[in-house]
């Protein structure tokens, strides 16, 4: 009735003109707030970073200061998508559409395709979606810097390779398209055969589906390994029927580019050298392929974790004044690599009982190093990898008893006093090393005549961050109470230095080297560094910024300042960012040296 009463009021002669115009306008305001709306929600999705960042994410990556992220070979286990179906897991999904993701571009996703790519993402790590629409036969760019397109190769001269590709459970589109690659962009003399080495997969595609492709390739061949032996022995199936003069090994999601051939084979010929390429990334989300920092180095930390860091500075050097030469490298990540199968075999091959995944590239290069061969990365081949967060595929045992197994083999048998290190910070792993049998590697390194890791230490990778006997190792404590250490998740590149609580002897993280020379480091190649009254953790350098003069209490900076904590203590056990200030009489000042042994 009311209502009535009111519209008619308003709905009489001019005012009702009026009152319409007034709806029409209220109508109209509100469907461009919800337009506008939709707009913003879309915008922010597409800069809503990646979907997958909501899944999981550990601490094994970082971003360095170009901008890459920099993903290291250490894996804290994966997840193998719980909800799919049989069907959704053994079928091949591979249906190319024309154009994407050509010359190596990303590929983008309808609202739709995100969901069902999220729904598929943890089969393989990556996006499998995506990867199925690119041709296995997609182009890329040459990836060359111009100096490495103009060297010359004679291929007459060049040995001849075998390609050793293992997988396990990968996805068929990203194997092919690995396999293609290699086909597409070698020289055809150079290459003699490309080996498939299927380790016990059980996805249905892999198998006659697979066997069927293949047959239809010139030079490929497969071989299947009945039981699950993991990356080493399906490499070493490989390597046993090869027949080329040098092994090149990839992992199962690569695409090589323009020349990427000749540079190895060049370098791999010459009969000291494992070389490896130089590695690029292909998107885990888009599968674009992007460059990577010109200059990295393989290396690891003190709980042995592959890493790579900045080359040193001399190396940085001969790079800036010969940039298509390769140079070394203490370690390789351990994947993409070529050697002269004649010095692979006569150093040993690999070690057989390492099981799955991990410590296989480090042993390798201690081995290669150690036993007077090296390990060099050249920049003009270029090969891209899919990088991936988390590992698709079981460990039988679980992850932690591979990884350690393989850990405490290759320490054991290479690392000399740097093993006690390594065992004494892991107590854990102690008990997996006494099961250990490692008498026939020991041997391997007494009849190679090999040298000490303190050599290696010394001569291969001089900045290294590890304890030795010239170099102070232990707690640095405030007199109010906090330790110096690095906080847990601190990314690689460091960041602010705070006062944490000061924990056991065995906590690593509170841990640090403090060299002859006044750095102070920690584990991940991390020093502390001065600037503008603050005290950083930052990549060791040789900057005076990451001096500290022991001035007994006190840690003094080359301009005379100290190393100042303000607060005594808060609530998480983590005082405000330390700073360096006019040196005073003040508890904060003073820092106590406790040496902690380290073997
Ligand atoms: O049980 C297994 N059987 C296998 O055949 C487990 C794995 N594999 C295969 C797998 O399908 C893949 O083709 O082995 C290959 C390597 O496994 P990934 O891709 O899961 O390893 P990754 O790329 O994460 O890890 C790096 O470190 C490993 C340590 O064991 C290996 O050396 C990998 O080859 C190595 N990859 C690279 O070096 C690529 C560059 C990335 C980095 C860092
Ligand atoms: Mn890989």
């Amino acid at each position: 009735m009311l209502f009535k009463k009111v519209w008619n009021y308003f709905c009489r002669g001019r005012r009702k003109k009026i009152t319409s115009l007034v709806i029409i306008l209220i109508v109209l305001v509100n469907v461009m707030l919800y337009t506008s709306l939709l707009l913003y929600n879309t915008v922010q999705n597409r800069n809503n970073k990646h979907w997958y960042d909501r899944i999981h994410f550990d601490q094994d990556s970082y971003v360095d200061t170009k901008g890459m992220r920099v993903i290291v070979g250490h894996y804290v286990g994966g997840n193998s998508g719980g909800n799919l179906t049989e069907e959704m897991v053994n079928s091949n999904n591979y249906a190319p559409v024309e154009g994407v993701g050509e010359g190596g571009r990303p590929v983008q996703m309808t609202q739709r395709e995100i969901i069902t790519a999220r729904e598929l993402y943890a089969l393989h790590s990556y996006n499998i979606l995506v990867s199925d629409k690119i041709s296995i036969n997609r182009s890329l760019p040459d990836m060359r810097s111009e100096s490495c397109r103009n060297v010359q190769y004679n291929l007459e001269n060049l040995p001849t390779a075998s390609i050793i590709i293992v997988f396990h459970n990968e996805a068929w589109s990203t194997l092919m398209r690995t396999v293609m690659s290699v086909h597409l962009r070698s020289p055809v003399g150079l290459l003699k055969q490309i080996i498939l080495v299927d380790d016990a997969s059980t996805r249905r595609y892999l198998g006659k589906e697979l066997d069927n492709a293949v047959a239809n390739l010139d030079k490929v061949q497969i071989l299947r390994s009945t039981n699950r032996t993991g990356l080493v022995g399906a490499r070493l199936m490989g390597a046993h029927v090869a027949t080329g003069d040098v092994l090149v090994f990839l992992d199962a999601h690569c695409e090589v580019t323009q020349g990427w051939l000749e540079p190895l084979l060049d370098r791999a010929g010459s009969d000291d050298v494992f070389i490896c390429p130089h590695i690029d990334l292909l998107s885990d989300e888009t599968l674009a392929y992007t460059k990577s920092i010109d200059a990295h180095w393989g290396a690891f930390s003190w709980r042995l974790h592959f890493r790579w860091l900045m080359p040193s500075d001399e190396v940085m050097m001969t790079k800036t004044n010969n940039p298509s030469k390769p140079y070394p490298t203490p370690a390789m990540a351990g994947g993409l690599f070529a050697v002269r199968k004649s010095l692979f075999w006569r150093l040993g091959g690999y070690d057989e009982s390492m099981l799955i995944w991990g410590a296989e590239n480090l042993e390798l290069s201690w081995r290669a190093w150690q036993c007077g061969a090296r390990v060099e990365i050249t920049p003009c081949s270029r090969v891209g990898h899919i990088f991936r967060r988390h590992s698709p595929y079981k460990y039988p045992g679980g992850v932690a008893k591979v990884l350690n197994t393989n850990l405490a083999r290759a320490a054991s048998v290479w690392m000399d006093e740097w093993a006690d290190f390594f065992f004494k910070f892991n107590p854990s792993d102690v008990t997996i090393r006494d099961h250990q049998s490692v008498a026939a590697r020991i041997t391997l390194r007494k009849n190679l005549q090999c040298k000490s890791f303190k050599w290696y230490l010394e001569n291969v990778w001089p900045q290294h961050f590890f304890p030795t006997d010239d170099r102070w190792f232990g707690r640095i404590r405030n007199e109010k109470g906090s330790c110096l250490g690095i906080l847990a998740g601190t990314p690689g590149l460091g960041g602010p230095a705070s006062g944490i609580s000061c924990g056991s002897d065995l906590d690593l993280e509170r841990l640090l080297v403090y060299t002859m020379d006044g750095r102070i480091m920690a584990d991940e190649g991390l020093c502390l560094q001065e600037g503008n009254g603050r005290a950083v953790w930052k990549s060791c350098n040789n900057s005076h910024k990451q001096v500290w003069k022991q001035k007994r209490p006190r840690l003094k900076t080359p301009e005379g300042l100290c190393l100042t904590q303000l607060i005594s203590n808060s609530k998480d056990g983590v005082t405000d960012p330390l700073t360096t200030k006019r040196c005073v009489n003040d508890n904060g000042q003073i820092w106590h040296f406790e040496r902690v042994p380290w073997r």
